[in-house]
């Protein structure tokens, strides 16, 4: 395999660590802001930092209480296809879908929203949920002459796993740092992941890897 350790074309793809999806946040991820530390400790050794924001407008697709009589956790068929409703998240301009304030990462270049579309979601940081609708990021690395993308942050099971198996199939190289995310597991979403992870190529690692090559 190639070398692990982060070069010049690297760059690090920090997901979602926003309010909402830390402890006491609306759609909170048990631990989410455990993260935070080994994402510090990464960052320092790339020359290139991405994040993205959860961003959507109050009447998004994926809100439950915008579906009557639906609960947060259940699914419905869209145009799309199958979406898991969530509780009210991220929602532009609140508290909620800020940074978490203990996050400090001011060298990154890009600050990717995505999700603002209000009928569709997106989990993935290339594609929205119908797969097709671009981002932009793909050009934006394709551009940029960045080559390979470590993923890290929330949650492990939908927006990094979407976004690393999305990177796969835009034929790019993808390792996911393992302890520096963490997963929501809904009915066994980052084992189902996980295989995928498998079949795409997407290599899962720990920090101290990408720190010591
Ligand atoms: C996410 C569910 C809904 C995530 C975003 O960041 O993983 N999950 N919106
Ligand atoms: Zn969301």
């Amino acid at each position: 395999m190639d070398s692990m350790r982060p070069s010049a074309q690297d760059v690090l793809l920090v997901v979602d660590v926003q309010n909402d999806f830390c402890p006491g946040g609306a759609l909170a991820v048990a631990h989410g802001d455990e993260v935070i530390e080994p994402i510090h400790r990464i960052a320092s050794h790339f020359e290139h930092i991405i994040l993205t924001q959860d961003w959507h407008p109050p009447d998004h697709t994926s809100f439950a209480a915008n579906h009557p009589g639906k609960q947060p956790y259940q699914s419905i068929q869209l145009s799309y296809g199958e979406q898991t409703l969530w509780p009210v998240h991220c929602v532009q301009g609140t508290p909620g879908a800020e940074f978490h304030p203990a996050l400090h990462l001011p060298q990154a270049e890009l600050v990717l929203r995505k999700g603002f579309h209000s009928n569709i979601d997106s989990y993935s940081a290339f594609f929205e949920n119908d797969r097709v609708t671009p981002t932009g990021l793909g050009g934006y690395l394709r551009e940029r002459g960045l080559k390979r993308v470590y993923l890290a942050g929330l949650a492990y099971d939908y927006c990094v796993a979407y976004s690393a198996l999305d990177a796969r199939r835009l034929g790019i190289p993808v390792f996911v740092v393992r302890d520096a995310c963490r997963a929501i597991d809904l009915h066994g979403s980052a084992a189902r992941m996980e295989a995928e992870f498998e079949k795409a190529g997407v290599r899962v690692l720990a920090a101290a890897q990408v720190v010591v090559g």
